[in-house]
């Protein structure tokens, strides 16, 4: 059964066509109170030569939201809502990065802080950690800096996010089951009220991806809800 709610059903305010229920729960969508999140957007994680490349995995994965998410923030931009986006990476002499999470990088042939064909990977500063030219932030837009997988975790981006008047994310990039998801859980927790784009999103494998959007629908919505980014577009 398609547990899709149709958000013309919500008396009131401006909701989205999603799942399990239409967002924002209490329709209060607007450009001073929502932030669109774009997630790792790297060379090193959707690009040739760069550190998910160098594991082996399949970029044309994680290539797939580029496309939709230029539309999106052309949308962001064109309506007045607010985008920040973020990077994943590690100070060059490497004291933020956590010995085993370089070891198990080492041990499948991409060693984080070594060089490859995008200079050292996922290390600041490197071509492979810039975004991608597609999907460069505009003058004035935020970019977080992060040495984890979650987007708050050692970053000022609750600080912002507060000082703004954010209460609705919009969560977008690369991985769906990795960086976007540990995000969503890390902003869900704090009281935000999150969707994430599925078309906007992807993982280094296709069932990782599906089962990631999955596991937000549970508990009505557990960590939040999921949409389209048309249908977010159709209403902004
Ligand atoms: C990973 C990310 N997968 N951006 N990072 O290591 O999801």
């Amino acid at each position: 059964m398609d547990e899709r709610i149709d958000a013309a059903a919500v008396p009131g305010g401006r909701t989205i066509a999603s799942t399990p229920y239409p967002w924002p729960y209490d329709g209060d969508l607007r450009p001073d109170n929502t932030v669109l999140v774009v997630i790792d957007m790297q060379t090193d994680f959707c690009g040739p030569g760069g550190y998910v490349d160098s594991m082996g995995y399949d970029i044309s994965l994680t290539r797939a939201p580029i496309e939709p998410l230029k539309r999106l923030m052309a949308a962001f931009r064109a309506k007045g809502y607010p985008i920040i986006h973020t990077r994943e990476g590690h100070k060059p002499d490497l004291s933020d990065l956590p010995a085993n999470k370089r070891w198990r990088s080492q041990r499948i042939g991409a060693g984080i802080g070594d060089q490859g064909p995008q200079g050292r990977i996922l290390v600041r500063g490197e071509p492979g950690w810039e975004i991608i030219p597609e999907l460069a932030p505009a003058p004035g837009e935020a970019i977080i800096d992060k040495p984890g997988k979650g987007s708050f975790a050692s970053t000022d981006l609750e600080l912002i996010l507060r000082l703004k008047g954010i209460r609705n994310i919009v969560l977008t990039g690369i991985t769906t089951d990795v960086c976007v998801h540990t995000t969503m859980r890390e902003a869900n927790d704090r009281g935000f009220e999150c969707v994430l784009l599925e078309d906007c999103c992807a993982a280094t494998k296709y069932d990782n991806h599906l089962a990631a959007i999955d596991m937000i629908k549970m508990q009505g919505g557990v960590f939040g809800a999921v949409a389209t980014s048309a249908a977010l577009i159709e209403v902004l």
